[in-house]
């Protein structure tokens, strides 16, 4: 990642790390010492940056540990070295906790096709979808309303992009016309292509218009927008399957499925993305909003309860906001005091 963009991403989290680093400055200048009164703040501070509990717990452990190994007293350096080396490995090692769902089962309204094996479609766990010939690779966006999906979409769309790749995005929320109008907006800012059908058209319909348009026009990537209303399980498998299906049929394999999670929500954020992941398959979490909240932590907290891999992250309005998320550079963005790093872009 280059100078510049870290340091917009240092810069979209400055409030969490204000909230843990900026306090712990204060508090302890510099210094830490081993007594019950220090450690019992850093866990609170940990706590309340919505790291969760078991991961707070297992750090201050880990600080404990390095305090007494150092004879007593830590630089705040040392402490802060403790914890990004424990949230890297703790994101970069996070496995699946959550009964991986298939499309197959997703939305088929008649129970008697259950475990009907005929119309399911091949997918090597392991295989990224990579970009064949003819065959647009799909993106699939899913969440509550709110969080973010439709400006992710832009996001998304700008970046790959300016990777070269000819993208196209589809109006699939269709449940309000502002949804609609939102992504053209966007679609024309960023100059990628928009296939829509205004509101209340059938979202597999726009979808299916979307891909057949993709492929007469040699677009490589097609990025789907989803209405984010939260029902019931089975309602929103319903919807969601149906254009997964459509998706299916088209390219021969499942979309590429994000699930967006808006970071201020916390523990309430994680709840539903619990929901959304035990009914869709989701592949992967886009977090967004790290930028106006002070409790980042909840990145950590998602990855340890749901173990799905956060794949971006968003950090402003723009569609320069967003960067790909990587365990180790999250982690120095987050915890590091930024003593000698400071803005030289
Ligand atoms: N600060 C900030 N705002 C964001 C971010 N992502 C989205 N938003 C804002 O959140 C609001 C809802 O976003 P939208 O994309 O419409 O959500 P959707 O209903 O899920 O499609 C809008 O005002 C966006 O500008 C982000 O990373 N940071
Ligand atoms: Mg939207």
């Amino acid at each position: 990642m280059a100078w510049g963009a870290f340091d917009k991403l240092r810069k979209g989290l400055r409030k969490t790390r204000d909230g843990i680093v900026g306090r712990l400055g204060d508090i302890f200048g510099g210094r830490v010492r081993l007594d019950p009164e220090t450690l019992d703040a850093i866990e609170e501070m940990l706590i309340s940056a919505d790291l969760g509990v078991q991961a707070s717990l297992r750090i201050t452990r880990s600080i404990e540990k390095r305090v007494k190994e150092e004879g007593g007293e830590s630089s705040l350096e040392s402490v802060l070295e403790v914890i990004r080396k424990d949230i890297t490995a703790t994101l970069r090692d996070a496995k699946p906790r959550i009964k991986v769902r298939s499309w197959d089962e997703a939305g088929d309204d008649s129970p008697k096709k259950k475990g009907k094996k005929g119309r399911k479609l091949e997918r090597e766990p392991e295989t990224v979808p990579e970009i064949r010939p003819g065959v647009p690779q799909v993106i699939f966006v899913v969440g509550v309303n709110g969080t973010g999906k439709t400006t992710t979409i832009a996001k998304l769309a700008h970046y790959y992009k300016q990777e070269g790749r000819k993208v196209m995005v589809a109006a699939g929320d269709t449940f309000r016309a502002a949804a609609v109008e939102q992504l053209t907006i966007w679609a024309d800012r960023i100059g990628v292509d928009c296939i829509q059908q205004g509101q209340n058209a059938d979202p597999a319909a726009v979808v299916f218009d979307a891909l057949q348009a993709a492929e007469a026009r040699g677009h490589d990537l097609v990025i789907v927008d989803t209405a984010g209303r939260l029902h019931t399980k089975s309602s929103l498998m319903d919807e969601l399957g149906k254009i997964a299906r459509v998706i299916q049929k088209k390219i021969g394999r499942d979309p590429e499925t994000l699930l967006v999670v808006d970071a201020n929500t916390g523990q309430n954020g994680l709840q539903q993305a619990k929901i959304f992941a035990e009914t869709v398959p989701v592949d992967g979490l886009v977090l967004t909003k790290l930028d106006g909240t002070a409790k980042g932590g909840i990145v950590v907290a998602i990855a340890e309860t749901l173990g799905l891999p956060v794949l971006w992250i968003g950090v402003g309005e723009t569609v320069e906001d967003i960067a790909p998320f990587d365990p180790e550079i999250f982690a120095r963005a987050l915890f590091s005091d930024g003593e000698g790093e400071t803005t030289t872009a």
